[in-house]
């Protein structure tokens, strides 16, 4: 009985040492693990009171318990000790210094193509023209058949759209919600449609996601020259002067007469041989243009006998490129942040 409680009194100074050596409230778990835990000294000496005499084993059994109460108590003492002192040093620790000067924030910017969408709505809302959206995801008859766009066009190829298994497509120009419009509000119309469209073309100067705008107005006695001078004013508006211009005869099924516009060369004005920008051609196409086909008219749900009018349609990405003077079209949707920030400012 006497070793018993020699043995035990052992455990106990054991413990009280390994508590009063304690420094983290990790080294607290350990140590009631090692003491108080499934292998731990006290429970295994628990286990050993089988081999004890009946009257041994409730004397020894209780003198075991009180020891396991007082080293419980001990623990939890410690432990909120413990604890309180290192909640103290991480509070000092990570201290925030109110009194710093703050790092400041680098500001964003807006995306050359969004600047530049801003700023040609702005230019054309003091013409009168107001913005119309519409779904990226079109139908046949939006996107191709109200356009004068006959079935066997080759712009309906599956090489040239994308189509959806149920016969919907991603719409291959903007002029879908000129067509929407038309059919919503009647004539007349003045309104500016920009937007993303898509086309299977992928290569350094294509990109199969690509930002148009597109103008339509449709009134009484609109003549070529009213298209002239609205085109003409968007771009010395863009460009900030005046620009000299130049029409070239074309064909789209939309429009009839079918232009394409361009304007002197903003690097060189026609100077340079070898620009870059102008290939020494001194002109830049930057646009189609024409007057609305009687169908699509018609196809809008307005008397062509009665109205008519002209709509044009700009590339924004590359008029965006010209503007900034980027060199490379993939910039624009990449997303690299730092190259479309590096001291550049796409202001108007
Ligand atoms: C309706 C009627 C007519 C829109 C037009 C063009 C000419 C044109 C190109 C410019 C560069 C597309 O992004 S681009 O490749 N667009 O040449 N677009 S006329 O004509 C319309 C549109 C809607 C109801």
């Amino acid at each position: 009985m006497t070793s018993i409680r020699t043995e035990l009194e052992g455990i106990e100074l054991n413990f009280l040492e390994q508590i009063a050596s304690l420094a983290s409230s990790e080294e607290l778990q350990q140590v009631k693990v090692a003491f108080l835990g499934k292998k731990g000294a006290v429970t295994s000496f628990l286990k050993t009171l089988g081999s004890l005499s009946p009257e041994e084993r409730p004397v020894v059994g209780q003198a075991v318990n009180s020891l396991r109460d007082r080293m419980e108590e001990i623990l939890e003492g410690k432990k909120r000790e413990l604890e309180e002192k290192e909640s103290d040093v991480a509070e000092r620790t990570h201290r925030i210094d109110v009194t710093l000067p703050p790092r400041g924030r680098s500001t964003g910017g807006i995306h050359p193509v969004a600047q530049l969408t801003q700023d040609v709505v702005e230019i054309l809302a003091g013409l009168g023209f107001s913005v119309a959206l519409g779904p990226e995801i079109e139908d046949d008859f939006h996107n191709f058949e109200a356009l004068n766009i006959p079935a066997s066009h080759p712009a309906r190829d599956m090489a040239d759209t994308f189509y959806f298994p149920d016969g919907k497509l991603l719409r291959t120009h903007t002029s879908p919600v000129q067509i929407r419009a038309m059919l919503r509000h009647g004539a007349p119309i003045r309104i500016v449609c920009p937007g993303k469209v898509y086309r299977r073309d992928s290569d350094p100067t294509h990109s199969p996601m690509f930002n148009q705008l597109e103008g339509l107005l449709v009134e009484k006695d609109i003549s070529v020259a009213d298209m002239k001078g609205c085109l003409e004013a968007l771009m010395a508006a863009i460009f900030s002067r005046p620009l000299k211009a130049r029409y070239r005869a074309s064909y789209f099924p939309f429009t009839e007469p079918s232009l394409e516009l361009d304007i002197e060369c903003v690097e060189c004005s026609g100077k340079n041989p070898s620009c870059r920008i102008c290939k020494g051609t001194g002109w830049l196409e930057v646009a189609g243009l024409g007057m609305v086909h009687p169908n699509v008219i018609r196809y809008g749900g307005i008397d062509p006998s009665v109205y008519n009018g002209f709509a044009w349609g700009i590339g924004l990405d590359r008029i965006a490129m010209l503007k900034y003077g980027l060199t490379d079209l993939r910039v624009l949707f990449e997303g690299n942040v730092p190259y479309l920030l590096s001291g550049r400012r796409f202001s108007c």
